[in-house]
C-alpha cells in the first residue's frame, strides 16, 4: 500500500536533539589546539548539524507518494481524513526548511573559517537552525499525525472491483468468503469500525478484487453523516460495481421492503453498475421478490457461479487504471 513505506515522523524536538548530539559527538576524542583546528571543529560541528537536519527532513518529504501521481481513490480518502492542501502545505514547509538550513549553513562556514573567536558564528547558525526547525513543529506533528491515519488504509488494489453492499446480517461477509478462497483480510476504512473486509478472486487469469464495507453501505443515505458519505464515494473512483445483497427469508431482521428501499437508494446515488441479489435461498422463509433475478445461498453455494460470471460481465476485462472514473453526482 502506497502509505505505508512512511516511517515515523519525527518531532521537531527530536530532529534538533539528534543533530546537536552528534554535532558534540564529532569532537569526542578530538584535541583542539589553536585557531586552525578550533575554525576546523566548529565548521565540522556546524556541517554535521546541518547535513543530519537536511537529510532527515529530504527523508521525511520522499516518504509522502506525490498527490498528482496518486490514484483518484486514495486523493479522496487522503483528502477526507488530513485535507491534502494542508498536507501539500506541510510538506512545502518541510522542505523549505531543509533547503534552508543547507545554505544558511554554508553561508556560516564562510564566517566561521579564519574567525578569531569561531564559537559566535557556530552558535548564532545553531540559533537560527534552532528557529527554523521550531518553525515547522506544526507540520511535523502534522504529518505525524497523517501518517498513523494513512498507513491503516486498506489495501486496494487497481483491479477490477466488486463492492458489497446491504443491510446487517445478510450474508455479505459469508459472500466475501466464499467468492475468494483465501481468508479475506480486514483492514481498517475511514469512519466504519468495523473496517473493511477484501478478498481477491481469480477468473480465467485475471484477478478481481471483493470488499465487504460493514457499516458504510449497510442503512438508509439519510441516516449517514458528510464525512461518511465522502468515504463512501470514494469507493466510486475505483473501477467497481456493487453487488447488493438482500435477504428475502428476512432473518437477517430487517423486512423486505426496507431491504429494497436501501437496495433502490444505493442504486440511485451509487452512480456506478449495480446487481440486486437475494441470499439465503436455502431457507425455508424464503420468497423470491418478483424483481430480483439473481438468487443465492452461501450456504449451499446454489446460484453463486452464475452470479460472479454475471458479475464479470459487468466488469473490465482488462486491469483497469484509475481514469475512466464516473463523473460525481451533484449532492453526492
Ligand atoms: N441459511 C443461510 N444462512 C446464511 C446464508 N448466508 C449467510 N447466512 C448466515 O447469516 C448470518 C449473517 O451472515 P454474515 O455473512 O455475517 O452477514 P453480513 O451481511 O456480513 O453481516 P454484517 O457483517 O453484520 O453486516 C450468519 O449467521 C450466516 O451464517 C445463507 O445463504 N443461508
Ligand atoms: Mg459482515
Amino acid at each position: 500500500m502506497i502509505f505505508e513505506k512512511i516511517k515515523t515522523i519525527p518531532t521537531s524536538e527530536e530532529l534538533l536533539n539528534k543533530a546537536f548530539s552528534r554535532s558534540v559527538r564529532t569532537m569526542a576524542g578530538k584535541t583542539i589546539d589553536g585557531p586552525t583546528s578550533r575554525c576546523e571543529a566548529n565548521e565540522a560541528m556546524l556541517l554535521t548539524a546541518a547535513n543530519i537536519l537536511t537529510d532527515n527532513l529530504a527523508a521525511v518529504n520522499k516518504m509522502f507518494p506525490s498527490f498528482d501521481t496518486l490514484s483518484p481513490f486514495y486523493y479522496d480518502l487522503a483528502d477526507i481524513l488530513v485535507g491534502v492542501d494542508d498536507l501539500k502545505k506541510s510538506l512545502n514547509n518541510v522542505k523549505w526548511a531543509s533547503e534552508k538550513i543547507h545554505s544558511m549553513s554554508r553561508e556560516y562556514i564562510g564566517k566561521i573559517r579564519g574567525n578569531k573567536m569561531p564559537d559566535i558564528p557556530r552558535k548564532e547558525a545553531f540559533g537560527r537552525i534552532g528557529s527554523i526547525i521550531g518553525s515547522i513543529e506544526k507540520d511535523l506533528l502534522l504529518l505525524g499525525e497523517a501518517r498513523n491515519k494513512l498507513r491503516k488504509l486498506p489495501d486496494v488494489r487497481e483491479e477490477p472491483t466488486v463492492i458489497i453492499a446491504g443491510y446487517p446480517n445478510v450474508g455479505k461477509s459469508s459472500l466475501v468468503k466464499f467468492m475468494t478462497n483465501a481468508t479475506p483480510e480486514v483492514a481498517s476504512y475511514p469512519f466504519t469500525t468495523k473496517g473493511v473486509l477484501i478478498g481477491h478472486m481469480e477468473k480465467d487469469g485475471l484477478r478481481y478484487q471483493i470488499i465487504d464495507t460493514p457499516g458504510l453501505l449497510d442503512r438508509p443515505m439519510s441516516e449517514r453523516n458528510e464525512i461518511e458519505l465522502q468515504a463512501i464515494t470514494a469507493l466510486r473512483r475505483l473501477d467497481a460495481i456493487v453487488l447488493i445483497l438482500i435477504d428475502p427469508s428476512e432473518s437477517c431482521g430487517y423486512d423486505i421492503e426496507a431491504q429494497l428501499k436501501l437496495a433502490h437508494e444505493i442504486q440511485n446515488q451509487f452512480a456506478i453498475p449495480s446487481i440486486i441479489a437475494a441470499n439465503k435461498a436455502d431457507r425455508k422463509e424464503f420468497k423470491k421478490p418478483d424483481e430480483i433475478e439473481y438468487v443465492i445461498s452461501t450456504l449451499t453455494g446454489e446460484g453463486i457461479e452464475s452470479l460472479i460470471e454475471n458479475l464479470i460481465g459487468m466488469l473490465p476485462k482488462i486491469e483497469p487504471t484509475f481514469s475512466g472514473m464516473p463523473p460525481l453526482r451533484d449532492g453526492f
